[in-house]
């Protein structure tokens, strides 16, 4: 997002997980902050440095070390590009649990790091449950090996859950096992045009009803990042007779055993959906081949491209429930108008896409130029609101650097009580004190 700068002089790019023991001890000893940074596409400021840290890269460990193609359990080396992996395991007929935009360039120890949901949660569910070990150089140098292969493994305190999703806060990830699922011998995808917002709801139960187990995403993006996406080239554009009245868009997409049963029964559905009395759909538009696949994901997956082209993006990565999506947006966009900041020279574009059926919506404005009183109007704004849901300021992006002011709108003192806890026992000097310092440059004032 280029938000974030720091001034750091040095990047160390370790190649084995000694080396990185090595690092992060020397680091230790003499308290010099350490930033671990994988595919740097992480959308918090995470993985930047925002002082002198040191960069701990981990891009050349990026070994498979073993697949076994009975299991589908994949270990690899924390380094490995996602799509890498994708490509590896893909000749055996499986897939990676795990997929999101940015695979082209994040890593699996960034994705375990941050606990990335992405477009398949809905179906293969989070890495908490699909890693089935890692392996995590702790800010001392002790390499923890809980590398395990196994399934079932109930000796006690479940230890890597404590990584994922830690950002590097507690240890560097190095190795990563993980179950990677077979790979459907059918996807389909259709793009369903809506006349209102207020139909998703009911689309989300028709269609989970009538495609059951072969339904895989049910992904959610308004018109104004429908607009942005075509704009800014990513996917084919619909028809403009498809898209007339369409207030929002949901990408559908299924993966089944069976090619032709899944069809009979994506067609059936979308006959249902046009021939209904109160139509929930405008239209939808089917893929015919993996070109026009590609070309419909396209369209959701390259809206964060789409907007960093056209501008400077706030983000908001925020669980809320889904029937107040539309409303989230647009009280967001009156609110800024109201502070007269909805102009070409300030706010240009306010808009909501996101996992319906992760209830995460990606509430984005973009403006012509990052501005103090943008972010004024936008914080606390916006946290208020997601508090008033009782909802997750960060429902998968993480905390990073952007988010550590506002974790208390989404954890109460007890837990952040707790979390400090954790830290401060992995954290301790040879004296058994916890030491001042993180593997981070930036943790949250409330857990330091
Ligand atoms: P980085 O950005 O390098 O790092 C992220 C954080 O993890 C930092 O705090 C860093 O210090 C830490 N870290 C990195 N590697 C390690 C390691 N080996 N050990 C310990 N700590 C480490 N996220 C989603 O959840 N769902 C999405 O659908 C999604 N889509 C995206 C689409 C695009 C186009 C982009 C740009 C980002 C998207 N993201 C999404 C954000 C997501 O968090 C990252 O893309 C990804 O998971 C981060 O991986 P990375 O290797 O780039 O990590
Ligand atoms: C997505 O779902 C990502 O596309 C990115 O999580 C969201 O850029 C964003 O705000
Ligand atoms: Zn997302």
């Amino acid at each position: 997002m280029g938000r974030f700068r720091g001034s750091s002089t040095t990047v160390l790019k370790p190649k084995t997980t000694k080396q990185v023991s090595e690092i992060l001890k020397w680091c230790n000893e003499r308290r010099i902050g350490v930033v671990p940074q994988g595919g740097n596409t992480g959308l918090v400021g995470g993985s930047v440095p925002v002082k002198d840290e040191l960069v701990l890269s981990l891009s050349n460990m990026n070994q498979v070390r073993e697949f076994d193609p009975v299991s589908g359990i994949l270990v690899a080396d924390a380094g490995c590009i996602l799509q890498t992996l994708t490509d590896y395991v893909a000749p055996h007929n499986h897939i990676m649990p795990i997929d999101l935009g940015a695979k082209g360039s994040c890593q699996i120890g960034g994705n375990v790091a941050t606990n990335a949901g992405g477009l398949r949660l809905l179906r293969y569910g989070s890495l908490h449950g699909t890693v089935l070990g890692l392996e995590v150089v702790l800010p001392d140098g002790t390499v923890l090996d809980q590398l395990t292969t196994l399934r079932k493994d109930n000796t006690g305190y479940d230890i890597k859950q404590l990584f994922i999703g830690a950002e590097g806060t507690l240890g560097v990830i190095t190795g990563v096992s993980i179950l990677t699922p077979p790979a459907p011998q059918a996807s389909n995808n259709v793009i369903l045009v809506l006349p209102s917002f207020q139909n998703v709801l009911p689309l989300y139960q028709t269609v989970k009803r009538q495609l059951s187990e072969i339904l895989s995403a049910f992904e959610f993006i308004d018109r104004t990042a429908y607009d942005l996406a075509v704009k800014h080239g990513q996917g084919r554009a619909l028809s403009d007779e498809d898209i007339e009245g369409a207030e929002c868009f949901v990408l559908v997409e299924t993966s089944g055993g069976k090619r032709e049963h899944d069809e009979e029964k994506l067609n059936t559905l979308l006959e249902n959906l046009l021939e209904a009395e109160n139509p929930l759909i405008n239209t939808g538009v089917l893929s015919q081949n993996p070109a026009q696949f590609s070309s419909l994901w396209a369209l959701r997956e390259g809206v964060t491209e789409a907007v960093s082209k056209e501008g400077k993006p706030y983000k908001y990565d925020i669980s809320v429930p889904l029937s107040s999506f539309k409303e989230v947006v647009d009280n967001t966009r009156e609110h800024l108008r109201s502070k007269g900041l909805l102009h070409d020279k300030a706010v240009k574009h306010v808009l909501g896409y996101g996992h319906v059926g992760d209830g995460n919506l990606h509430l984005n404005i973009v403006a012509d130029s990052y501005l103090p009183e943008i972010q004024d109007a936008l914080e606390p704004y916006i946290y208020e609101v997601v508090s008033s849901y009782r909802g997750s300021v960060s429902a998968e992006h993480g905390i990073g650097y952007q988010k550590t002011h506002a974790l208390h709108y989404s954890k109460d003192e007890a837990s952040i009580a707790l979390m400090k806890k954790i830290k401060n026992a992995i954290f301790q000097d040879e004296n058994g004190l916890p030491v001042k310092f993180f593997i981070q440059k930036d943790i949250p004032q409330e857990i330091q």
